[in-house]
Parts: structure tokens; sequence; C-alpha cells
């Protein structure tokens, strides 16, 4: 297989994918093509991994880090054309450093598949259309008070669904195929089975969160050890943001992973990327996202020393 897709596993990453496959790589659909599902975190991994090498590798909505680049700049001479696009806030100063060779799509938009509609020449058709105001939903742009109740209950079928285990790349294409298809995934049985799964645990999970946090004036900072963020994995960035709707306030989460810590941001008030800044630089580690959700990614360290610092560091509150 000469083309291949990696996109970044939540909503607007898997509606980029449908949008760019559909418009520019349909002839190759389904059996021409290699679809590779990634994670912001783990992107320069599964990238090494996957780049055999071909005539096209596209990247869609994955922030970059300065491993990313690196991988990208070792694999580009694989592959004829290299393609990046993305959306995210902290890959703005680190586009510069991809090659020449390596073509960039980039605008700070809401969401992916909304930089790719401004790209596409012609106009959208309604279905693709709905999708693309979804993706913005989905990154945090507030729906129209007159917005069809469908629209809003896509958001909803696709993010749980996906949040339920987003690293499973069956799943992710039997979406895009219903995408191909000008299917709505919330009508899909095998969708509405997903959603109905993650909404129960995302319940259990924000009442783990929420018995068990630290407020601090506009400040919710909660965490999870290993098992716990282990048995919620998917779900941890929509509790979070949900936390901070709910709560109104920036919420920070931090919790336990095999071989690291990863601190996730939302805030309505949009310092997302101000709080990781200043967890990076207080902590080290490594952090990308854009003013609403962001997320910083530290070795691995006793998550009750994480959070003090955090607590005395970046939050200033004298607990003592
Ligand atoms: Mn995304």
């Amino acid at each position: 297989m000469s083309v291949s897709v990696v996109f970044h596993g939540d909503c607007d990453g898997i509606i980029a994918a449908y949008l760019y496959i559909k418009r520019y790589l349909k002839d190759l659909y389904p059996s021409g093509l290699a679809i590779a599902v990634t994670h912001p975190w783990r992107a320069h991994t599964d990238i090494k991994r996957v780049a055999s090498g071909g005539s096209e590798l596209v990247i869609l909505d994955i922030a970059l880090s300065d491993k990313l680049v690196d991988i990208l700049e070792s694999v580009s001479g694989r592959y004829k054309k290299v393609i990046f696009l993305d959306h995210h806030a902290t890959s703005e100063q680190l586009i510069k450093k991809l090659e020449p060779k390596i073509k960039v799509l980039y605008s700070k938009v809401t969401s992916t598949p909304r930089l790719l509609a401004q790209i596409i020449g012609t106009p959208l058709n309604p279905y693709e259309d709905m999708l693309v105001e979804v993706a913005d939903i989905c990154e945090g742009k507030t729906p129209r008070s007159d917005i069809d109740k469908s629209v809003l209950n896509l958001v909803d079928s696709i993010r749980m669904s996906i949040a339920l285990d987003p690293g499973d790349l069956g799943f992710m294409k039997y979406l895009i195929d219903l995408m191909m298809r000008s299917k709505y995934p919330s009508q899909d049985p095998v969708v509405r089975l997903r959603a109905r799964r993650a909404k129960f645990l995302l319940g259990n999970l924000l009442r783990v969160l929420s018995e068990d946090s630290l407020d601090a004036g506009r400040v919710k900072m909660a965490f999870l050890n290993l098992s716990l963020s282990r048995a919620f994995a998917g779900l941890i960035g929509v509790a979070a943001t949900e936390l901070s709707k709910t709560y109104r306030k920036s919420v920070i989460l931090v919790r336990e992973e095999q071989d690291k810590i990863v601190v996730t941001i939302r805030s309505t008030r949009r310092d997302a990327l101000n709080i990781s800044q200043s967890i990076a630089s207080s902590l080290g580690g490594a952090y990308g996202g854009h003013a609403e959700a962001s997320s910083v990614t530290i070795g691995k360290e006793p998550l009750h020393k994480v959070v003090d610092s955090i607590v005395k560091n970046v939050l200033k509150l004298d607990v003592s």
C-alpha cells in the first residue's frame, strides 16, 4: 500500500480523516489505503512504526513535538510526498523546523476539518458541512442556540464512542466507513452501544474525580492513580472537559501511567496553555495543545510529588 493516512484518534481527528480521504483519496478507499490511528504523546513511535515508505504519507490533527519533528524528517525520504495538516496552537512554533520536503498546511482554526474546509476549493455538501460543524463543537466551539438537535447527537455519539477505546483502529475504520457512505453514526447500533457504555463509565469517573479533588480559586485539581487511569483511559479528556464546564473552573487532572505522569488541562477561561507551560517549566516535560485544552507529559515520578509540586509551584498555594 503506497498511501498512508495517520490521524489523531479523537472526534475532530477522525472527521479530518474522513474528509481528507473523501476529497483526495476516494479512488484508493478502502483497500488501497493504509489507515492508522495515533495520539500526540505517542505519535512519534507510531509513525516510526507505520512509515514503511510509499508514495504519500498524510498526518492529520497531531500536535507537533520535537520528537515528532525528528521522526518526520527521518521518514520523509521514504515517501514521494509527506503532508502535515494541523490546527493546534503549539504546532506553530515547530512548523518551521519541518524540512521543505514536508508540505505543511497549518492554521490556528477550531478544528482540523475546519482547516480542510478552507483548503478544499469547492464548497462542501451539507453532510460534509455538518461534520465540520460537529468537529468544531467537539473542539470546544459553543453551538449556536438554534442548532439542529441531530448535530448535537452526532457530537455526543462520535465523541463518546471513540472515547471508549481511542486506540481501536477497527472501530475507527468502521466510523470512517459510515461517514464515507453519508450515514449518521448517531443512528448506528454499534456506535450507540459504545457511546452508551462510555457514558456509564464517564458518570463513574466524574463521581470519583469530584469526590476527591482540590479546589484552589479558579482551578480545580484532581488525580488518578495507575489502576484508575487504566480503567478510564480514553474518557479522561472528556471528563476533564465536563468538570471544567460544570464548575466553571480550569481543571488540572494529574494521572499516573505505566512509565510517565500525564497532566490534562481544560479551561473555559482559555488559560490551559499558560498552565501547561508553567507546569512544564517547573516540573520538566513536554506540553502541547491549545488555549482550551492541553496536556503535559512528565517522566515517571510519584504521583503525590507531582501533585504537591503543582500545588506549591504552579498554583502557589501554601498548604502546610
Ligand atoms: Mn484532535
